[in-house]
């Protein structure tokens, strides 16, 4: 708990003081920008509480900078701690210079009012600040470090040790496509679902490649989708291994990305009752249908025949009885 608080203290050090000029603390801003991948805090929440404890507009731009491409080095309880943090510069620092400056809570201030009051302060207490960041730095792995720019200014450097970084986790997704077929990936979408509802939508890389360096725990649900391909939905026990999740087209059952005979087979096989699901990429891509109960029956099959003998039918696209 004390290690949450001083940290998030640390970030609010660095938000409140970054009025001072960017050349001395927007290195610490940029390097603070860690705690921002969390499932119950995230770095949206702890940029929300920034603000309303004193940020300036300049300081949450060097958050931005530093926390957007970190956002996996650092836990909900990272961002818990940020947010306490926060809240313990805005005692320690920002409310008495606020309010004895305008009378008012920094959350009332204009961006100028914020910077004119975070100028008025002492350099002691920007030097306490600065031991603070750094102290809190020393417990979560990051250095924070000083040097002196061309100005001979003090310039804080903070890097992120190795032991603070998580090791990067993927879901690689293969999406069968057949021989010299071209797939666009940025037609992908992989999803985490927490158990609340939360949903946490993953930039997908050019080969089907997703990072969830600390998004992914038991519990959570991975949503794959594609225009065309049968949705995956994989709950997540701890243990599953989504260094190669398939996904097929609808009515590509065998998952080499051709819808033809040999899917046909294997639908009137299943439909018969035939114990092939072994030979099934996954189960939805056999419900051609759509419909919602999953089932795989007699009118799967009726489409599918169409679709492999040249019909012009969509495959996936739940079909609405008229009578309904
Ligand atoms: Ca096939
Ligand atoms: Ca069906």
């Amino acid at each position: 708990m004390l290690n949450k608080r001083i940290i998030s203290a640390a970030a609010a050090v660095v938000v409140a003081l970054g009025g001072f000029g960017a050349p001395v603390f927007g290195g610490i801003a940029q390097n603070f920008d860690i705690a921002a991948s969390a499932i119950s805090y995230n770095y949206k929440d702890f940029k929300a509480n920034c603000i309303a404890r004193g940020a300036t507009n300049r300081m949450i731009e060097e958050l931005d900078k530093f926390f957007l491409p970190n956002l996996d080095y650092f836990t909900a309880a990272d961002y818990a701690a940020f947010i306490d943090g926060t809240d313990t510069l805005y005692n320690q620092f920002m409310r008495q210079a606020c309010e004895a400056a305008y009378g008012k809570d920094p959350a009332l201030l204009s961006d100028e009012e914020r910077r004119a009051v975070i100028r008025s302060m002492t350099q002691k207490n920007q030097m306490k600040a600065y031991e603070y960041i750094r102290s809190v730095g020393a417990k979560h792995g990051v250095d924070v470090g000083y040097t002196y720019d061309e100005q001979k200014r003090l310039v804080p450097v903070c890097t992120i040790t190795k032991s603070a970084v998580p090791e990067k986790r993927y879901i690689k997704v293969d999406v069968r496509a057949a021989e010299g077929e071209a797939v666009d990936y940025s037609e992908l979408t992989v999803s985490i679902v927490a158990p609340n509802g939360k949903t946490f939508t993953q930039d997908v890389d050019s080969e089907g490649k997703v990072e969830v360096t600390d998004l992914l725990k038991t519990g959570y649900t991975v949503d794959i989708t594609m225009p065309g391909y049968a949705a995956r939905s994989i709950a997540y026990d701890g243990t599953n291994d989504l260094s190669n999740v398939a996904i097929a087209k609808y009515g590509d059952l065998n998952g080499d990305g051709l819808i033809d005979i040999e899917d046909l087979l294997l639908m009137q096989k299943k439909v018969a009752g035939w114990q092939v699901d072994d030979a099934i990429v996954y189960p939805e891509v056999a419900n051609v249908t759509a419909d919602v109960e999953g089932k795989v029956d007699l009118e799967d099959l009726i489409l599918e025949q169409k679709a492999v003998a040249g019909w012009n039918v969509t495959l996936g696209v739940l079909v609405v009885p008229i009578n309904d």
